[in-house]
């Protein structure tokens, strides 16, 4: 029995702990795991079970090694495990889980970000960040009295009933439910327009200006792949917002933190009137956060009519994490020296693709960054949908043989940490050679 298993090759007796290890979570877990993008289906194949994050790698259940792009789908910005953040975590551990009463640390991540933020003079902690732009929206729809809002074909802000729509047939704006379970009455209200569409955006809020609560918008996608802003598009939409006294929500769960230390409304100097934040702020622990200017936040219970609240909300360890991870960022030159190293990885994977003529594309900022397998630019859903979905699951699949694991699906980002090296980025750019020349 031995020497049979022994003939099989490590990487048969990985596959098939992998696949227990799948089989026996799908016993308990709807679909074997706990977020949908998780089980590789855009991809194919059975999820990788990880064990544990070291700086720019993880180590699936096997020990097996991989380069990291994904980090959490964001948050890991410094790279899994940074020392200085997990002894900030011991340290809160060791006095405790959580209160249910005020900390002196979420007083002091609140600070941070305040201080950080343009947009934001105040903010609310919570737990996710579908539940800063579910309570964003909230209090929008409190403080105008009004019931619309409008969202972007292509964003995704969490999984809150209202925000899960999907574009309606023709020229319809009103959205249609994009999940069962979501009466289409909860819809009604929710206005879709295409994202980087200046005519389509002007025409449709000028026409429903006066229902309108709130315009919600990604200021850089990440949930279409990268996708950004074309030049103007936030500030005609800061404007128009501003004329008709809608509530510009700028959802910053990605960009907070990840493009600037002060989010895309300081890169692209469009502020918001409320700001949503989640992923890096927590130092990957569970923190959202939404918040912006006071005249609006302070409609909030206790002090104002708009309810919303949360058991874990401001969690002592999950805000240590997420200090330590502020305290860091905040040192100069962070943000430069990410970004220098994603742009150089990005130009070496376009040249990767000039010489191999393989039609692709990458739009990038700051240290986040997209390949979509389509010869033309990708500024908006649709045209992000035409790109080659079964070239990326190969694609996808021959780096994560070369051990370089991406985002699971077309449409989501690639993030690098601090803790990314120059020896990281060659080892990318060589299998992305190899793995493109196996897709000509
Ligand atoms: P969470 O509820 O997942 O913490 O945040 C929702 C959310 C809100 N806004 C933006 C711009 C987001 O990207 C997200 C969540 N992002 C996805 C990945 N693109 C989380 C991964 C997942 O769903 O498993």
């Amino acid at each position: 029995m031995v020497g049979q298993i022994m003939k099989q090759d490590a990487g048969e007796i990985g596959k098939k702990m992998m696949s227990r290890l799948y089989e026996q979570a799908q016993k308990y877990i709807p679909g074997g795991v706990n977020s949908p993008v998780r089980a590789f289906k855009a991809v194919g194949g059975e999820p990788l079970f990880i064990e544990k994050g070291r700086g720019s790698r993880i180590y699936d259940a096997e020990g097996h090694e991989y380069l990291d792009y994904v980090l959490s789908w964001g948050p890991l910005i410094l790279g899994h495990s940074h020392p200085q953040v997990i002894r900030k975590v011991r340290e809160s551990l060791e006095k405790g889980t959580s209160f249910g009463a005020p900390t002196c640390g979420e007083t002091e991540l609140a600070r941070m970000i305040v201080e950080a933020v343009p947009g934001v003079d105040k903010i609310r902690l919570v737990n996710s960040g579908t539940e800063a732009t579910m309570s964003a929206v909230r209090l929008a729809r409190g403080y105008t009295g009004r019931d619309k809002i409008v969202k972007f074909e292509g964003c995704y802000h969490g999984h809150a009933d209202y925000l899960l729509v999907k574009a309606g047939s023709g020229a319809t704006t009103f959205g249609f439910p994009d999940s069962a379970g979501v009466p289409h009455d909860f819809t009604r209200n929710t206005i879709l327009l295409p994202y980087n569409d200046m005519p389509a955006m002007q025409r449709v809020i000028k026409q429903n200006h006066s229902e309108i609560a709130a315009v919600i918008i990604e200021p850089v996608a990440g949930n279409m792949g990268v996708v950004l802003p074309r030049v103007g598009f936030l500030q005609k939409l800061r404007e128009i917002t501003e004329e008709y006294g809608i509530i510009l929500i700028f959802d910053e769960v990605i960009t907070g933190f990840r493009i600037s230390y002060g989010g895309a409304q300081q890169s692209f100097g469009v502020i918001p009137d409320l700001t949503c934040l989640g992923k890096i702020i927590g130092g990957g622990l569970p923190v959202g956060a939404y918040g912006g200017k006071k005249e609006i936040t302070d409609y909030l219970s206790p002090l104002g009519p708009v309810y919303q609240a949360g058991t874990l909300s401001g969690n002592p360890i999950a805000v240590a994490a997420g200090v330590q991870t502020l305290k860091l960022l905040s040192q100069p030159g962070i943000y430069e020296k990410i970004e220098e190293r994603t742009r150089n990885l990005v130009e070496s994977l376009r040249e990767n693709a000039r010489k191999l003529k393989v039609d692709m594309h990458i739009n990038q900022i700051g240290s986040m960054f997209t390949l979509f397998f389509s010869s033309d630019e990708v500024y908006d859903y649709k045209s992000a949908k035409r790109s080659n979905e079964k070239k990326f699951a190969l694609y996808f699949q021959g780096m994560l043989r070369r051990g370089i694991y991406l985002p699971c699906s077309q449409f989501e980002t690639n993030f690098l940490s601090l803790v990314h090296t120059e020896e990281d980025i060659r080892k990318t750019i060589k299998a992305n050679y190899e793995t493109l020349r196996t897709l000509r």
